[in-house]
């Protein structure tokens, strides 16, 4: 084993250089938020944020509610498939029956 001024170290058997550091990336994350409307029921609301975001029913009224009364808020935050995924389902269910629930993903 040899150590250069890279960080980089060389195994003398395997003939490879690896990093002493591997550098991970973290993915870049995207926050899902729902936004306020005057129509969808609020009970509706609170089983989307339960059943496609997992939340309790105790944290699904909180964000429902959070929703209701500043006009927008964040049900997760995910990279980026998973979050366009999930909103793709949130408007979907809603559509299906027959509320106009939007959210959007945004970068954080
Ligand atoms: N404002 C709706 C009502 O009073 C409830 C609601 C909450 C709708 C959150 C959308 O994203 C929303 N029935």
């Amino acid at each position: 084993m040899t150590k250069n001024d890279k960080n980089e170290i060389f195994d003398d058997d395997l003939g490879v250089i690896t990093k002493e550091k591997p550098k991970i990336k973290k993915p870049n994350m995207y926050a899902v938020v729902l936004i306020n409307d005057d129509y969808t029921p609020m009970e509706f609301v609170i089983y989307v944020l339960q059943t496609i975001f997992k939340k309790n029913y105790d944290e699904a009224k909180k964000v429902m509610l959070l929703v209701h009364n500043e006009g927008k808020g964040i049900c997760g935050v995910f990279p980026l498939d998973i979050a366009e995924t999930k909103a793709n389902q949130v408007v979907e269910f809603s559509r299906i029956n027959q509320h106009p629930l939007e959210c959007k993903v945004e970068k954080q």
